[in-house]
């Protein structure tokens, strides 16, 4: 039975979904089709960090009307990437304020000649604050490091002979009470002791802010009439799958849609014309979790077909959406999908590597998504912000299951929990589910990381977060991160689903591993007593240094990684029988972190070194998780399922 809160937005979903509350205002992925073309301005631009006193000379010297090489010397800087670890320059390195990127891109002659297309620049993400011109012109203001922001800029390169355009960027990576996450800058004015103008950011969370132009920028077109977003939602009904959508269309109002839903043969299975309604697929293929079922990740593909009739005659616009038909649902106890009990077994990560910092790298990301499945990991949180869009479409193709997470990390002021910081809140949670809503890895929101939510002003302010965040997505559970330590947190009565972090025998009680089975039941117990909702153990881990041994274990030694996960899963075997629906490591692999003495070169909870390589309890988790998935797979028949061929632990 889905019990409470739960079952009023599992009733009122479709209904809200039904009125139109659905977002409107499209980010769709930028796919190529017959209308639409793309073009990648990934490589080297041009480059300068401000160090003016004030950063802002250019503003003042206006360092967008010209190229950037007019004005000053520049650096090559590659995109995607953090600008922080690719010199050898320390003040860069740790630069706050604002940094400058520029390139020249040359258009097909097409897009600038043919009036009926539309040419948009979208940059996938750029950290923190940015704004963009395109050729000296104002096009573009974004707040927020993590998701993706675009500009029509159709009538600039279409207005003149030039057949090229200048992209200039400027990014600030200053953190203060009210960004997400929020930080403070803290100026120094003792000159006996700091040098005259000295500031220093500081942050309350645990990762580098490295900073810069993260993902891919591109232009791409589409027809001047376009299909600008769409909407699906799905369900079930007994073998018949139900694919809801809702299309939503810009520039234009003449216009007819077409919907097809292919299998993954090419078979069309359904279709529809429309700008609403409801698909039916007998026999459907759920969309399954890696591992829980012989064919995961099944996806069917919706090809939507705009015509529409212009000036300049009839037009057509073609998007092509990868759809997943599968249900979830919160009991008492339980987190299920497809209407079975679902287990999280996965990982907390973090988009860190060497070198290129957060930037994305797709040789990077296969092999994470190689590791993940060797590991027999299931799902994985993206603490703690969202992660870029293709990480998000492997997710899909692969069956990861994803906790997706706001930026609201390190809350911890009291500034933080103002209605400036709240309404900020809002927008991004809009932008994130409006980016990620069609995604059927996508399982559950989250809201925040261990806000100090116990602070009186943070019961509103989560209520009204959460509350909005199931209105703008009734389809999905939504919960935020808190910390073992923040029992009489004021934000736990509104989620659907406990997600606790504990570091036992780690930041308290070092070294002494044999309180861990006490203190974690004890912990689960208070948590279920008061509330009755599902645990899921959202972070727990040990800094281990890679080829550090001791025995009997010591902090820091592999051996003392092991030995303290072992210890908490004496617990969770325990307590999954009951209430505990998951169980997530910190972290995947090791990650860079502000410089402080409790960190040796970053964070080193990983069970994979940051390049990667398996610690020992790499090896344990992988050996449990195997286990796991053997215990929990659908359907529970003997048949051996393709998926576990791998596996070390055959049936
Ligand atoms: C947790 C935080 C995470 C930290 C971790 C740690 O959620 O961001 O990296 O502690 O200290 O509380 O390793």
């Amino acid at each position: 039975m889905l019990r409470g809160p739960a079952a009023v937005w599992a009733a009122l979903g479709p209904l809200l979904w039904a009125c139109g509350l659905a977002l409107r205002g499209g980010m769709l992925y930028p796919r190529e089709s017959p209308s639409r073309e793309r073009k990648e301005l990934n490589g080297l631009w041009s480059f300068r960090a401000d160090f003016s006193e004030n950063r802002r000379q250019g503003f003042e010297q206006q360092w967008y009307r010209t190229p950037l090489r007019e004005s000053g010397p520049t650096l090559d800087m590659p995109v995607p990437s953090s600008f922080n670890d690719v010199g050898q320059d320390r003040q860069l390195r740790s630069f706050v304020g604002w940094v400058w990127y520029e390139r020249e891109a040359t258009l097909p002659q097409r897009w600038t000649q043919d009036l009926g297309t539309r040419v948009v620049l979208r940059i996938g993400s750029a950290h923190y604050y940015a704004i963009v011109w395109v050729n000296g012109v104002h096009v573009a203001e974004h707040e927020g490091g993590h998701l993706p922001f675009e500009a029509d800029i159709s009538k600039l390169v279409q207005s003149g002979p030039l057949a090229s355009c200048r992209i200039t960027i400027a990014i600030n990576n200053t953190l203060t009470p009210h960004t997400l996450p929020p930080g403070t800058i803290l100026y120094q004015t003792d000159t006996s002791k700091y040098p005259k103008g000295y500031f220093v950011q500081n942050i309350n969370f645990d990762f580098f802010n490295y900073a810069g132009l993260h993902r891919p920028v591109l232009l791409y077109t589409t027809p001047t009439t376009y299909i600008d977003d769409i909407t699906v939602s799905t369900s079930v009904d007994q073998d018949t799958g139900l694919v809801d959508y809702q299309i939503f269309v810009e520039g234009g109002e003449h216009f007819q849609l077409e919907v097809r839903l292919l299998d993954e043969e090419g078979k069309v299975v359904a279709q529809g014309t429309g700008g609403r309604g409801q698909l039916q697929v007998p026999n459907a293929h759920l969309w399954w979790p890696y591992l829980m079922h012989e064919h995961p990740a099944y996806l069917y593909s919706l090809e939507v077909r705009l015509t529409a009739q212009t000036a300049a005659g009839s037009v057509s616009d073609f998007y092509t959406l990868p759809v997943g038909i599968r249900t979830v649902a919160v009991t008492e106890h339980q987190f299920l999908i497809n209407g079975k009990p679902f287990y999280f077994h996965g990982v907390n990560k973090h988009e860190d590597a060497d070198i290129r910092g957060k930037g994305f790298d797709w040789p990077l990301l296969v092999k994470d998504f190689n590791l993940l499945r060797w590991l027999g990991a299931n799902a994985f949180r993206t603490s703690h912000y969202p992660y870029a869009e293709e990480v998000m479409q492997l997710c899909d193709r692969y069956g990861i299951v994803v906790i997706d997470e706001s930026p609201g990390v390190g809350i911890v002021l009291v500034e933080s929990y103002s209605n400036v910081s709240l309404q900020h809140h809002l927008e991004v949670m809009e932008e994130l589910v409006r980016r990620d809503k069609n995604h059927p890895a996508v399982v559950m929101w989250s809201v925040a990381n261990e806000p100090t939510s116990f602070l009186k002003p943070a019961g509103y302010y989560f209520k009204t977060l959460i509350a909005h965040t199931k209105a703008l997505d009734p389809s999905r559970p939504v919960t935020f991160v808190t910390n073992s330590n923040y029992e009489a947190d004021l934000g736990v009565p509104y989620v659907d689903v406990i997600c606790v972090n504990s570091y036992y025998s780690w930041y308290h009680d070092y070294g002494h591993m044999e309180v861990i089975q006490l203190q974690l039941a004890t912990q689960f117990e208070n948590w279920y007593k008061t509330y009755q909702k599902p645990i899921i153990q959202s972070e727990y881990g040990a800094d281990t240094i890679a080829g550090f041994h001791q025995d009997p274990p010591l902090m820091f030694s592999e051996e003392y990684q092991k030995g303290l996960l072992e210890q908490y899963h004496l617990v969770l075997d325990q307590k999954r029988k009951e209430y505990v629906v998951g169980e997530l490591i910190w972290n995947f692999a090791d990650f860079m972190t502000n410089q402080s003495p409790q960190r040796v070169m970053g964070n080193k909870k990983g069970i994979f070194t940051r390049q990667r390589q398996p610690k020992g309890a790499a090896f344990l988790l992988r050996e449990r998780y195997w286990k796991l998935a053997n215990e929990t797979r659908y359907p529970w028949s003997a048949v051996k399922s393709q998926c576990l061929e791998n596996s070390p632990f055959t049936l």
